[in-house]
């Protein structure tokens, strides 16, 4: 369906913050609420064993997605925020004490740095910040040298959601197991782009959102390596994730389950597993060949034209353009674009140590996923071109 905006067809280049959801995707999840709505885990009738397969079997996708070594290693959430807080929640508080350090890098989400704010206010600890550069690169030698026998856990974004830069999340975890340091990965915006094997990453944990990947908000993961999902305690507490309950004690069933307390998002979860589906129906490697050409191009035609900064430059990125236009508010440039019938984002996307690293207050930033076309950046490029004219 073709959506007409102020009369003109819609451009979406906000995939970063939600992407768009495929017709199977959407069949699956109303197949579920049509004919196997039910509560999964509890019932021995067969609507519920329906739902429980349907939701196991989205788990399972999940697991060869990401190639986990068991799909219990696949705690479903309903995105990256609570999967990092439940880790904070679970892992955190256990482990974390006065006088330790948590790092995390400059170009977090806010996703990323509040939680573990919060548990250093608590505890005591200290959180230290990885630096990065002018191009929005992670300094590496800086993060080295930030590791010591304090540090418990080092939490890092697999792509910048702000800037677009892929960091080396193989060999900043290799450095932190060096020194014997756990990783926490936000992996939000890489599962969308890029091929994830976290066996080949050696993550801890690593974390995604289902709406950025072409399934329904309400759907996510955490993963993490067994013995660490073992030794944490649990987030919530209450249904479905008992062994036995009395008043005196209650036992944790083991995983997922310990971590899965309550009535899930059954049909969000399941329609992750359809979108998992219809990515791996797509011919991956020329969908991101794809992006990285759309990238180059939006580049070269934002750049050429007066007074557009690019902010976020670096060597790796995938396909995220943030920009801002001398004299103009990224909010009004939000606001010309939307009147052209484009849809970016403006903002601090939720990442303000960034802008307050570039010294700005926002930027205007057009994400795009393997469906948007080389027309649709020309679009963007007229509307940008227009945004200042209208101000000059
Ligand atoms: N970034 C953006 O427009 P949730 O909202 O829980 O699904 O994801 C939070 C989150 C965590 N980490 C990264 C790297 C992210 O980009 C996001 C969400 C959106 O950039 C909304 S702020």
């Amino acid at each position: 369906m073709q959506t007409v905006v102020n009369g003109k067809p819609l451009v979406y280049l906000d995939n970063s913050a939600s992407s768009q959801v495929p017709q199977v995707v959407i069949e699956r999840g109303s197949k579920y609420l049509r004919e196997e709505h039910s509560n999964i885990h509890r019932g021995v009738h067969y609507l519920s064993q329906r739902a429980t397969t349907a939701f196991e079997g989205a788990r399972e996708k999940v697991r060869r997605f990401i190639n986990a070594r068991e799909a219990r290693e696949c705690i479903f959430v309903r995105g990256c925020t609570e999967g990092i807080n439940l880790v904070m929640h679970g892992y955190g508080r256990k482990f974390v004490s006065e006088g330790d350090e948590i790092v995390v890098s400059e170009m977090e989400h806010h996703a990323n740095i509040v939680p573990w704010q919060m548990l250093c206010e608590e505890k005591g600890a200290r959180l230290r910040v990885i630096p990065m550069n002018d191009a929005g690169e992670l300094l590496l030698d800086e993060y080295e040298a930030l590791l010591n026998e304090r540090t418990k856990l080092v939490c890092v974004m697999h792509v910048s959601n702000a800037l677009g830069t892929v960091n080396p999340i193989k060999e900043i975890v290799a450095r932190a197991h060096k020194q014997g340091v756990p990783v926490l990965v936000d992996g939000a915006q890489a599962a969308p782009h890029l091929k994830i094997d976290v066996q080949d990453l050696d993550a801890d944990f690593y974390i995604i959102s289902g709406h950025k990947m072409f399934a329904p908000t309400g759907s996510g993961v955490v993963y993490g390596k067994a013995e660490l999902l073992e030794r944490m305690n649990p987030f919530l507490g209450g249904g479905d994730m008992i062994r036995t309950v009395t008043f005196e004690k209650t036992t944790y069933a083991g995983l997922p389950n310990k971590l899965e307390a309550g009535t899930p998002a059954i049909a969000s979860q399941i329609g992750l597993g359809a979108a998992i589906d219809y990515l791996n129906s797509l011919d991956r490697e020329a969908a991101h060949a794809h992006e990285q050409e759309l990238l180059r191009y939006a580049t070269e035609k934002l750049t050429a034209i007066e007074g557009v900064r690019i902010v976020g430059t670096a060597r790796e990125k995938v396909c995220v353009v943030s920009f801002t236009i001398e004299g103009v508010h990224p909010h009004d440039v939000g606001t010309i674009l939307d009147q052209e019938g484009i849809a970016i984002r403006a903002g601090h996307h939720c990442a303000q140590p960034v802008m307050q690293h570039f010294h700005i207050p926002a930027t205007a930033r057009a994400s795009f996923a393997f469906y948007n076309t080389k027309g649709e950046v020309d679009r963007l490029a007229g509307a940008v071109a227009k945004c200042v004219e209208v101000f000059s």
